[in-house]
């Protein structure tokens, strides 16, 4: 199977999962489950769901843990969104060209979806994972999203709306809002697999990198950012370096890593 052919069956394995995982529509408060459904299924890439299963697959394991942890990470980064284009924080009026949940479902509804995905995300990873691995996970999950992480950089992200980040704060922000959750799903899916510690670190080191090139690459995108700061040329050339840098941590699992290096091309190459 060729890379595109896996992402394919895999994000189908993934929705599927989701779907199970989430409320019924049809199940009361339904204003609240049809809030979450809404964010969850509006067009997502999927893309650290796939990184935590390919992770577990090239430490050479199977994937139903994987595919559990990776709907628990798409729970919260969904969560993460909504949170983000309310009007308290980016104020914005679509996502994905689709009306942002608070302009869809009122901001009080959307603010409880939020909480209710992330409740949700932990809760699947203690109902569904064996007792050997649920807490290693839940720890670095909370870890990476915490203040130490995707709530810090929102924080210092908050702190400078309106204006212009240097190079060190940007840095900042891109490695916790962005950056620390990618390294957590490649962390993770070494975790389900049951991997050691130098495989969980060559993980990390690989999400890491990607992580922050997945940033530039959004920036670039944008006008924004990083792109804004340096130029668009030298964001282009400083992606592809974390790319090959991140490729390079992953040489300790031979040709098992293969797919994980091409979804790291995609995150290069991605069209948005
Ligand atoms: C505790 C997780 C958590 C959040 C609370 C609101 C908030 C604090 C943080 C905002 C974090 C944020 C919006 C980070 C940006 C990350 C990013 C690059 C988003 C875009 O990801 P894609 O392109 O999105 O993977 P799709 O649409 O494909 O799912």
């Amino acid at each position: 199977m060729n890379i595109k052919e896996q992402i394919f069956k895999d994000k189908k394995t993934v929705d599927k999962a989701l779907d199970k995982f989430l409320p019924k529509k049809s199940e009361e408060p339904k204003v609240l489950h049809r809030a979450m459904r809404y964010s969850v299924f509006s067009g997502g890439k999927r893309i650290r769901p796939l990184l935590v299963i390919e992770s577990a697959r090239a430490c050479g394991a199977n994937i139903k843990d994987a595919v559990t942890v990776g709907c628990a990470v798409e729970l919260i980064h969904t969560f993460s969104l909504i949170h983000d284009d309310l009007p308290s924080m980016d104020n914005d009026d679509y996502r994905r060209g689709k009306l942002t949940s608070h302009k869809a479902f009122g901001e009080a509804n959307a603010i409880l979806a939020g909480d209710a995905l992330l409740a949700l995300a932990f809760n699947i990873i203690a109902k569904n994972l064996s007792p050997k691995f649920a807490g290693a996970v839940i720890k670095e999950l909370s870890d990476a999203i915490g203040p130490a992480g995707v709530v810090g950089g929102q924080v210092i992200d908050i702190a400078f709306k309106g204006k212009r980040a240097g190079a060190r704060s940007l840095d900042r922000i891109n490695r916790l809002k962005t950056a620390r959750l990618f390294e957590s799903c490649v962390k993770l899916g070494a975790i389900t697999a049951g991997a050691g510690t130098r495989e969980i670190r060559a993980m990390a080191a690989f999400g890491s990198s990607i992580g922050m090139a997945f940033q530039i690459v959004d920036d670039i995108f944008d006008g924004d950012g990083y792109a804004k700061l340096f130029g668009e040329g030298r964001a282009r050339r400083d992606s592809e370096e974390l790319v090959r840098k991140a490729k390079k941590a992953l040489n300790i699992f031979g040709d098992q890593a293969e797919k994980l290096k091409e979804i790291a091309d995609y995150v290069l190459n991605r069209t948005k």
